[in-house]
């Protein structure tokens, strides 16, 4: 027997070689492959701690919770200290110009949601040409790139699922004008699901039921990788975290970045005020001292629907997922160096097609299994001098998250055009929209004409012929 399968046999999991004997050599190495890469002790630890104590990592959830903290923005907060804001901005312009800033996007995600067969980052979402997300951020990053006159690299986290597809939509596109050296890949590790009992489930003979360890995943991705030791080589310390599903993210926001550096922070995030209380959206919390992240599943409703004297949620910071880190925090809690390891894994029950012993095949109709997720910003309670900044919703998320409805294609290019409508506006160019802010037609504006309402206005105004705004007008 082989020492894997020993292995495997000794902590009650054998049975993930039930049909070794049956398969060719090709299939037992693909299997022995696929268990080499799970600790099982890991896998038993999760099943004690998150099946058998039926919870999630937030079952730590014991101490009591207050809202964080977050710099409030001008114009949304009488508060607000524009000059603080103005100063970020500066800082963290300059920062770009040293080179020290990277991208990244986490884009391993099944987006079963959406019911989209690809990855995520193909779907188009621009209103006139149905642009890619991928190439939205591309034309963004590039953007950036010639603002401050230095290259931003791009890394992508895609999983095993996705992986290949994805780097061939970047080649048949020629990276979107990007550098091609500049954009790096690399796949996310992957969890096996379990049953009720903790045993492994297999998708077929030769093949466990894994997949992708969520986007806290990332942290570990990085480093293994190789990512991180690049981008030291780089001379890269903070990196520019996004959702491959926003296309609105600025993916290199200056004054983020700024007030990320001028607060000496480890892990900086955005926050909106909640629009109702039950938008699916984390909420930033404190306990005990220190930011964390409740995911609004795990936050008791007496808490989320709970008012201040001013009628206001008094849980609102809606985590938007998108954040700052610093590298180091990534390098150190990526290589599991933390004192009491690395993330926490969250527990999804989900139903999982799977086969059994004697060969049956079973398509569950409710959940079966278990799967284990780890979640970025369960970072936030291991950072030093966490940052929340508070931000414009309408100018930095509109994600697509469902094929109708809310957060789908459709609100998500109705939210492009109002942004498009507004830099319109601010440039002084008249034009109808409803009361909502939309427009009668669909144009577009191309994040490498302008990506803020500031250079809108200086790009338009530097137009020898200004083209009339309508439908189907795409400025490039
Ligand atoms: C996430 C946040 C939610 C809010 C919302 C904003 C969680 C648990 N919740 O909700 O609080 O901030 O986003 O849009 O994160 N991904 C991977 N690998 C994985 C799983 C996901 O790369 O194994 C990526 C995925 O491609 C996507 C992102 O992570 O870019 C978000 O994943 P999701 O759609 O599962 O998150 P969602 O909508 O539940």
């Amino acid at each position: 027997m082989t020492d894997i399968r020993k292995y495997y046999e000794e902590r009650g999991q054998g049975h993930v070689f039930a049909h070794y004997h049956h398969l060719t050599d090709h299939q037992k190495k693909e299997l022995e492959g696929q268990a080499a890469q799970i600790d099982l002790d890991e896998i038993s630890a999760l099943v004690s701690t998150l099946i058998r104590a039926s919870g999630t990592a937030h079952s730590s959830l014991t101490g009591e919770l207050a809202p964080a903290d977050y710099i409030p923005m001008p114009g949304h907060c009488e508060t607000a200290d524009p000059g603080l804001w103005k100063e970020a901005t500066k800082r963290g312009e300059a920062a770009l110009r040293t080179g020290r800033v990277a991208a990244f996007t986490v884009a391993g995600g099944q987006g079963t949601r959406l019911g989209f067969d690809g990855p995520k980052g193909t779907y188009g979402v621009t209103p006139v040409l149905k642009k890619s997300l991928f190439q939205v951020f591309a034309e963004k990053i590039l953007a950036a790139t010639r603002i401050y006159g230095r290259p931003v690299p791009w890394y992508i986290m895609t999983s095993i699922l996705n992986h290949e597809d994805t780097v061939a939509f970047f080649e048949s596109n020629d990276f979107f004008g990007l550098s091609r050296d500049r954009v790096h890949f690399f796949t996310q590790g992957l969890m096996p699901a379990v049953d009720a009992d903790g045993k492994i489930l297999m998708a077929d003979r030769d093949q466990i039921a894994l997949s992708p360890d969520g986007h806290g995943g990332a942290l570990r991705a990085l480093v293994r990788s190789g990512s991180i030791r690049q981008m030291e080589a780089d001379g890269i310390d903070t990196i520019s975290y996004f959702q491959v599903d926003n296309p609105l993210v600025r993916c290199i926001d200056p004054t983020f970045i700024g007030f990320h550096l001028m607060n000496q922070s480890d892990l900086s995030s955005k926050m909106v005020p909640k629009a109702y209380p039950e938008e699916k959206v984390g909420v930033f919390c404190q306990q005990d001292g220190k930011a964390l992240v409740v995911e609004y599943s795990d936050l008791p409703e007496s808490l989320s629907t709970e008012r201040d004297e001013a009628g206001e949620l008094r849980f609102r910071s809606g985590s938007i997922a998108i954040h700052v880190f610093n590298r180091e925090l990534v390098s150190r809690l990526g290589s599991g160096n933390e004192e009491g390891a690395g993330l926490p894994f969250h527990l999804a029950h989900k139903k999982v097609p799977f086969i059994d012993e004697a060969g049956v095949r079973h398509e569950p109709g409710s959940p079966n299994g278990y799967k284990f997720e780890m979640f970025v910003f369960d970072a936030l309670p291991f950072a030093r001098n966490p940052v929340i900044i508070e931000t414009a919703r309408e100018d930095d998320f509109s994600p697509v998250k469902n094929a109708e409805g809310i957060d789908s294609a459709q609100t998500c290019r109705d939210d492009q055009l109002r942004q498009f409508v507004r830099w319109a506006r601010a440039a002084g160019i008249e034009i109808q929209s409803d009361e909502s802010g939309l427009p009668p037609f669909a144009f577009e504006i191309s994040p490498l004409f302008a990506d803020t309402a500031a250079r809108f206005r200086h790009a338009w105004d530097a137009l020898p012929h200004k083209p009339q705004l309508t439908e189907g007008l795409v400025l490039v």
